[in-house]
């Protein structure tokens, strides 16, 4: 019949159109696709790069612009064009947020480009100050003594004669007055050779009993690697009825053990002061042999730490004591001395030179 190739002819012909506007309708795709590439690479700033997604993949961009197309096609068609608009979409949408990681990074090195400031170092760790190691070692030594109710007593570090040896039974020859070996200041004074004369002053000026230690810096003519014109020192001093020997060794013993560890060994040997009688001095049992011997201890096993004995009934008289009723003992230890046992260091100088490398290893 006439109208049978009519219509196929227009069916044919149909055909044809409908596929040459799909074919149209890709190219129009792929150009989408350069075009969106070729722009996004010329994009300067974030905000540009938002404005080009937008108008790419926006909810009336150009890509949804051909998937809203596809409802006028014949159903057959819209699959092939769906599907390579939507793969477009995909590749659009990873271009964008891989050129937005590239625009966030260069705007964070132009930043730290620009910055004086590295927040990125490390910071620096702040350093604490420590004790001097004769300061810490003093203040343990008197926190041992306080804690036995001894209480701290001080004087002045420029004395009079009297105080520094003639209340204590220096003879007048004695070699001690001697002005080669103490220190003599300007107005009759002398720099306290120990520091003794706090205890005189505190027997002339207060009640007893006395239960006394005197901290201090004193001064002597010695200078070597064991032996400094200044140093520190603490005495003490125990002043009250029946008060003997035997109680010298407790305290002294407790002493020994609570700076240098339980069951440290303690022992008096005989000694001489001009201020003491009996005079001894009082040593602990090495503390890096343990008493087998060793250089240290000049292989005799002990340490000699300090001396001590009975207050002298010439001094006690002197300073106001009647030694009938009362008696009483002291001693005195030298500070620089103890640290450099406890510590194993071999030059007093040390102590004073305020090297950081040497004083920052006695952190606590
Ligand atoms: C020492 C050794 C022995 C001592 C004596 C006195 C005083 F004032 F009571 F007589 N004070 N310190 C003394 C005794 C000091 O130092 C090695």
């Amino acid at each position: 019949m006439w109208w049978t190739s009519y219509v196929q002819d227009r069916m044919a012909a149909n055909e044809q159109v409908n596929e040459m506007s799909i074919q149209g309708l890709f190219s129009e795709l792929d150009g989408l696709e350069q075009e969106a590439k070729d722009r996004a690479s010329g994009v300067d700033t974030e905000g540009e790069l938002t404005a080009l997604t937008k108008d790419f993949l926006g909810k009336k961009g150009r890509v949804q612009q051909v998937l809203r197309g596809i409802g006028s096609m014949e159903p057959e068609d819209r699959p092939r064009v769906g599907a390579r608009a939507n793969e477009i979409k995909a590749i659009l949408e990873a271009l964008f947020a891989a050129r937005l990681a590239d625009l966030e990074q260069q705007t964070e090195d132009r930043d730290l480009a620009k910055r004086k400031l590295d927040l990125t170092l490390p910071g620096r760790v702040p350093t604490c100050g420590v004790a001097h190691p004769i300061h810490a070692i003093r203040v343990e030594m008197e926190g041992i003594f306080s804690r036995m109710g001894f209480d701290v007593a001080r004087g002045p570090q420029a004395e009079e004669d009297f105080f520094n040896f003639e209340a204590l039974n220096f003879p007048p020859d004695h070699p001690a007055r001697d002005m080669q070996d103490t220190l003599v200041i300007e107005g009759g004074r002398l720099l306290r050779t120990h520091t003794s004369p706090v205890q005189v002053r505190t027997m002339l000026g207060y009640e007893l009993p006395i239960r006394i230690i005197a901290p201090g810096a004193v001064y002597r003519r010695d200078d070597d690697i064991t032996h400094s014109p200044m140093f520190y020192q603490i005495e003490g001093l125990h002043i009250d009825k029946g008060v003997t020997l035997a109680h010298l060794k407790g305290v002294l013993t407790h002493f020994a053990q609570e700076l240098f560890g339980d069951g440290t060994g303690v022992r008096l040997r005989p000694s001489f002061f001009p201020f003491t009688e009996p005079s001894v001095e009082v040593d602990i049992a090495c503390i890096f042999c343990h008493g087998d011997g060793c250089r240290v201890c000049s292989r005799t096993g002990w340490l000699e730490i300090l001396g001590a004995g009975m207050v002298d009934p010439n001094v006690l008289r002197d300073c106001g004591v009647d030694p009938e009723v009362w008696s009483g003992w002291a001693f005195g230890v030298g500070v620089e001395r103890v640290a450099m046992l406890k510590y194993g260091i071999k030059d007093i100088r040390l102590f004073y030179e305020s090297d950081q490398r040497f004083l920052s290893q006695f952190q606590r």
